[in-house]
């Protein structure tokens, strides 16, 4: 792409447009931007201007495009506008009207005696391919020969994390803006917002991101024993393990409570998990008020703070929900990077058996699918099977952490004496989610508290099971 631009704008670019449709949500265009700068040189920041077009629709909103970028839930464009140094003009390209090419004219006209010069291609300096080509990578899996292969494949460049903390601090709205999306529900009011684990997936910055928000430690409405049974089921999701766990914690704020929750989570995932976490503060603006860094917060606060921060290596973030995602999505991911690039992805015996099991579905829905191809496309072409291959293999996957989570195994995981190797074999339809359901109402019809039928649940489950198995065999 640089060799044609080279070539065909030899003679230097006035201006770069960069085309942003007002219908859809901001999606990539940040990263757009970050490329383009790595592409050429950070310099062309000067010469960018945003157009957005289907200018249309604010005719029928009745809104000048200055209204439409001021709105709080424009939060993204408005930021996109700022990185460009405000420079941006709307199009209707339904219009038949001249003014509009006029006035776009007449705005990069004036940035051109702003800028005072072109910017010229062949005085750029070199950047490292390396760059580029970080920016660049697609998470595909490798292309190899799916016939002289049994491995399956995994997402390569995935990066999966945990959110992890109490409630209210702020772990959706950190999903939120580490997706770059409002993909997580938040709380309006004090009340815990999330109720079960959720994944989330979306490529950002060339990466893979799986987000899985959990509920929040200490919700008072469920047990401790709940809870912990609650967050352990992030296992299907996170599966072969995580990169990080983010322990999210809200500054100004930090309660006794708070100050366990290392321990709590050292119950579910074991001593190790401390190597692969973060504390991850919100509301930063709270900070910023105080004229405070968080550095100074942390050693002018609290010592139980500092010590929780210590005991996890002395990886910290800080954060403001309320302020664009992309910029501090960056600097965010950069440091996880770091501490994949240092440990890989946290593993432990209960995530060592999910993944047995997933891969355990997966190899049979992807014989299934592969044998179900073959058949109605015979005769298929060796780089076409390639292609497919790959496809097939991660939609199997999808689908066997689906059927694995609705399968209860990840709650049956949870508890010491329920053997992964007991139950592995009859994974495929063995126990569905209405049976898990139906056990647990049943129990507590009989009067049991909640925890106590999770439990009678569990051994109803593992009965089904072994009667599925024998059945099977
Ligand atoms: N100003 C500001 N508000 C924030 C920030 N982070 C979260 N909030 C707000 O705090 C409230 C709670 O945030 P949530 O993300 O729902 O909290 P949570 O930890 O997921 O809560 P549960 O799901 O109940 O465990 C919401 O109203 C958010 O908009 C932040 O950094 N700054
Ligand atoms: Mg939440």
């Amino acid at each position: 792409m640089k060799e044609q631009l080279v070539s065909r704008c030899s003679a230097g670019l006035s201006a770069v447009l960069l085309t942003v449709p007002l219908e859809e949500p901001v999606e990539n265009e940040e990263e757009i931007l970050d490329y383009m700068k790595c592409l050429f040189d950070p310099e062309v920041q000067k010469y960018i201007m945003i157009l957005f077009t289907h200018g249309d629709d604010l005719e029928d909103l009745d809104q000048t495009i200055e209204e439409y970028l001021k709105k709080k839930d424009h939060a993204d464009l408005q930021h996109l506008v700022t990185e460009c140094d405000g420079k941006f003009h709307s199009f209707n390209n339904r219009s038949k009207s001249d003014r509009q090419k006029q006035e776009l004219l007449h705005k990069i006209e004036e940035m051109m005696v702003k800028n005072g010069r072109r910017f010229i291609m062949k005085q750029m300096k070199r950047r490292s391919s390396m760059d580029v080509a970080a920016v660049m990578s697609s998470g595909e899996s490798p292309a190899e020969d799916p016939d002289e292969t049994d491995v399956i494949p995994d997402s390569k460049d995935q990066i999966r994390l945990v959110l992890l903390g109490k409630t209210g601090v702020g772990k959706s709205a950190t999903g939120n803006t580490i997706i770059g999306r409002n993909l997580f529900k938040t709380s309006a009011g004090s009340k815990s917002e999330t109720k079960q684990c959720q994944s989330k997936t979306r490529v950002r910055f060339g990466k893979e991101i799986a987000l899985i928000d959990t509920p929040g430690l200490y919700d008072t409405k469920l047990s401790e024993d709940e809870i912990k049974i609650k967050i352990g089921e992030c296992i299907t999701f996170t599966s072969p393990g995580p990169h990080a766990f983010i322990i999210v914690i809200k500054v100004g704020r930090f309660t006794e409570e708070e100050k366990n929750t290392v321990k709590k989570l050292k119950e579910v995932f074991g001593e190790q998990m401390v190597n692969y976490s973060m504390i991850l503060f919100t509301h930063e603006k709270q900070l910023k008020k105080k004229n405070l860094t968080i550095e100074q917060y942390l050693e002018e606060g609290e010592p139980a703070l500092k010590e929780l921060v210590e005991s996890c290596g002395n990886r910290y973030f800080c954060l403001d929900n309320e302020l664009p995602s992309f910029p501090q999505f960056k600097d965010l991911i950069r440091k996880i990077e770091t501490m994949v690039a240092e440990n890989g992805h946290f593993s432990n015996e209960m995530f060592e058996e999910a993944e047995k099991c997933i891969q355990e579905i997966q190899k049979k829905k992807l014989n299934e699918k592969e044998k179900r191809f073959k058949r109605r496309h015979k005769g298929v072409k060796q780089s076409e099977w390639k292609k497919m291959y790959w496809r097939l293999a991660e939609e199997s996957r999808r689908e066997a952490k689906k059927t694995f989570s609705d399968s209860f195994m990840a709650e049956l995981l949870m508890h010491p004496h329920v053997k992964g190797s007991d139950i592995r074999k009859a994974l495929e339809q063995v126990v569905t989610l209405e049976e898990k359901e139906s056990t647990i109402k049943e129990a507590q019809l009989e009067g049991f508290r909640h925890a106590e039928a999770v439990q009678l649940a569990i051994t109803a489950t593992r009965k089904i099971a072994k009667q599925k198995m024998c059945s099977v065999q």
